[in-house]
Parts: C-alpha cells; structure tokens; sequence
C-alpha cells in the first residue's frame, strides 16, 4: 500500500466514524470491507473468476472451464446522490477462448462499488441468489 493510499485511508476512517452515526446501513458496508479500503479482490464461481485488480483498477475475468458456457462480471456503482441504489456501470465476460479479459474502469472515492459474477448469465442484481457472487462495497 502506498503513503497516498495511507493517507486516503485515514480520510476514510474519519468518515466512516461520521457515517456509523449516521445510518446503520452504510456502517455494515463499510465494514464488510475493511473500511473500504481497496486491495485486489476475486470472486469464483461455477466455471470461472474475477479479479479487481486495485493498481490500475483493472478487471481480469477468466473462463476456468470448457463446460459450454462463459463467465459474466459486472460493477454496480451507488452513488448515494443520483443512482438512486446500486446501478450497473459496466460488464465484461470470457468465453472458451484462450486467456482471461481484462477491462479497466476508474474506481473513485465518491460512492460505492459492487463487483458480481455469474455463470452463463449478466449479473442483473448485487443480491445473493446461490449462483453469482458478489464483493462487499468499496471505493478507492
Ligand atoms: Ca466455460
Ligand atoms: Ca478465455
Ligand atoms: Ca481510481
């Protein structure tokens, strides 16, 4: 982790002290994921994996599986002010061909991020529905 990032952690911790006050909801997302602090997360699931790659903030998504079917991933973002609840910003996928994708989007600091991966289909939701799998919340 870098002296920057550091820094940015530290901001974070303040308002997180700020937000427990202010709703029990967002309190449990941030802790879900250390503070919001970014390191490089993978989900797996039936067939595939996905990885946020936090330097560069970059998603690799692999297909692990010759099974007839691909991977699908996806990044819902929550911006607090003008999504209105947790929206899809991007997705990406990996069929049967050789290698992983990779795909970059800028992950900020205002708001929230949900990474979600699904056999065979586009994520379409950041609930648990026993197939896909999601990330906790988290930010830069
Ligand atoms: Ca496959
Ligand atoms: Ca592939
Ligand atoms: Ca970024």
């Amino acid at each position: 982790m870098s002296r920057s990032k550091l820094a940015r952690v530290a901001a974070v911790c303040a308002a997180t002290a700020t937000m427990v006050v202010a709703t029990g909801y967002q309190a449990m997302a941030v802790q879900t994921d250390d503070v919001g602090v970014l390191d490089n997360k993978t989900l797996t699931v039936r067939g595939g994996k996905m990885t946020f790659i936090d330097d560069g903030d970059v998603f690799e998504i692999c297909d692990t599986s010759v099974n007839g079917e691909s991977v699908y991933g996806a990044l819902f973002y929550d911006s607090f002010i003008g999504t209105g609840g947790y929206k899809r910003v991007m997705t990406t996928e990996d069929g049967g061909d050789a290698g992983c994708d990779k795909k970059g989007y800028n992950i900020g600091n205002s708001g929230w991020y949900i990474m979600a991966l699904c056999p065979g289909r586009y994520p379409t939701s950041i609930l648990p529905d026993g197939v896909c799998e999601t990330t906790g919340s988290f930010n830069e």
